[in-house]
């Protein structure tokens, strides 16, 4: 299996860490309040009053976001790709909604309760990477560019399925970094201001981007692969430089999210309303005229 999932195989006490979802700098995890724990063992983002986009690979119907529980009266997975949408009764006050723009090239910002790592600052593979720290429940923030892009089959469950993913490596940031490690796997460009990356628990968080001053979610987290180029940290760590992840594209499952969740789909900007009226009301004059 190319593919390991995301899922947090234990659901830890909610503690408080001090480190990254992890990553050299992390951001303020508090902008991101509408991305909360999924009680299955992952994540999940509050997309509309009433939805919350999560990964299908992520089980159960309960919430947990800003302190409060919720239970959903309803859970649509997709008959396909990893990704799932809970409806709520109670309404939410804040979300994300989805941007359906093309995010190849555009940094994202990956928010996720999953574990964290430090990083590998001595011994003989210093400067190769992250080391995995556990740890689940604290939600934290990094960033990183979305370069390549693929439908790829993975395993959910002894099920194969299929998922159009946003992806990203995990690039070097420091001089110290060996030039066997210093690599750009996808050749999209280095490390971005806050460069980190996904690990257990960060499944069905969101990837998110800032638009016209409001957060929008582009991509659910999936998945994190091994073995691309130096692996100084072996096979069983996810986070030696080259390293990649994926997110479950929102564009690419446009058409089911507006079916299911109409209220979730951004209306278009005024300006737009404007403009129309504004040939409509030409092209009435021009008729009259006539
Ligand atoms: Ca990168
Ligand atoms: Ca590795």
């Amino acid at each position: 299996m190319k593919y390991r999932i995301l899922f947090a195989t234990t659901l830890c006490a909610f503690s408080a860490g001090a480190h990254a979802i992890y990553g050299h700098s992390q951001l303020n995890a508090a902008t991101f309040d509408t991305v909360g724990i999924m009680l299955g063992g992952g994540s999940g983002t509050v997309i509309s009053p009433h939805f919350v986009l999560s990964a299908k690979h992520v089980g159960g119907n309960g919430f947990f976001i800003n302190g409060n529980l919720y239970n959903a009266v309803q859970r649509y997975d997709h008959p396909t790709a990893d990704i799932t949408l809970l409806r709520f009764d109670t309404p939410f006050s804040s979300y994300s909604l989805p941007t359906f723009d093309d995010m190849m090239g555009q940094v994202l910002t990956f928010v996720g309760y999953g574990a964290t790592a430090s990083e590998r600052t001595s011994g003989t593979n210093a400067w190769t990477g992250y080391d995995y720290l556990g740890g689940f429940g604290t939600r934290r923030a990094v960033t990183n560019r979305i370069e390549h892009m693929e439908d790829a089959v993975y395993d959910i469950g002894g099920t194969s399925h299929s998922t159009v993913s946003l992806e990203a490596d995990l690039d070097y940031y420091n001089p110290n970094t060996p030039a066997d490690s210093q690599v750009d796997y996808y050749g999209g460009g280095g490390a971005t201001a806050n460069e980190g990356g996904l690990i257990f628990g960060d499944s069905g968080g969101g990837a998110l981007i800032q638009q016209s001053g409001e957060w929008r979610i582009a991509g659910v987290n999936i998945w994190i692969d091994d073995t691309h180029g130096p692996n100084p940290g072996g096979n069983s760590n996810y986070l030696d430089y080259g390293d990649t992840f994926g997110a479950t594209s929102v564009r690419a499952y446009q058409n089911w999210i507006s079916e299911i969740a109409p209220e979730a789909v951004p209306v278009p900007e005024p300006a737009t309303f404007a403009a129309l009226s504004l040939g409509a009301m030409a092209l009435l004059r021009h008729r009259s005229k006539k």
